[in-house]
């Protein structure tokens, strides 16, 4: 079995994005699964871009998607993405898309194939806190959860595909009170966990 496993890189005025830093630190294998490791930009559209040209290089069996979501305490495998692009900030290329569909043919939404509540308790049974998501949002995230589903609707019927949100890393929250954050160690254990399970399941 192979996984693809994107990690963002950092956006907002961050200088770091625990996603790609957690990402680039996994083991090669993990429960005897290829991982292969891509960072993708933080932007509408050409995330899907570079992820679509890595499904077809690396024709991977599951393609797991990281990124952060400041504010959150957890772990959150996400249940769906929405066909929304609504974006509070400018995404890295500087396009700020309100209230616009991400494909005006596609589903309203799309539920992931990965067995999110089996990915949670793995990732609690290692000790770290997790929680199944019931929204990505409506900004890069909640897009590339999107378009690499819209993919496997159109191309890629045999793709398993999903998304995880991960906590601020504890330098990005010196300055900001009362904000959750995890360390990388436990991104990466925890991230690790939850691919295990969806390899065993
Ligand atoms: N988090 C953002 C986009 C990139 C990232 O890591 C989000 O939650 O949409």
């Amino acid at each position: 079995m192979k996984l693809l496993v994107t990690g963002f890189d950092p956006f907002g005025g961050e200088t770091t994005n625990p996603a790609i830093e957690a990402v680039n630190q996994l083991p090669d294998k993990i429960a005897g699964a290829d991982i292969v490791k891509l960072e993708v930009p933080t932007e509408f559209n050409r995330c899907a871009e570079v992820v679509r040209a890595a499904i077809l290089a690396e024709q991977p069996n599951v393609v797991l998607s990281i990124g952060q979501a400041g504010g959150r305490a957890a772990l959150t495998p996400e249940l769906v993405a929405i066909n929304l692009n609504d974006g509070r900030i400018p995404d890295n290329a500087g396009q700020q898309p309100v209230d616009q569909p991400i494909q005006p043919a596609g589903a309203a939404a799309y539920f992931t194939q990965l067995p999110i509540k089996a990915m949670v308790r793995a990732i609690q049974t290692a000790g770290l806190p997790g929680q199944v998501s019931t929204t990505a949002g409506t900004y890069v995230c909640n897009h590339l959860m999107y378009q690499v589903q819209y993919l496997r609707a159109t191309e890629f019927p045999a793709l398993r595909a999903g998304f995880m949100h991960i906590p601020f890393l504890p330098s990005q929250v010196t300055d900001k009170p009362n904000m959750p954050s995890l360390s990388l160690v436990d991104d990466v254990r925890g991230i690790t966990a939850a691919i295990a399970a969806i390899v065993t399941e």
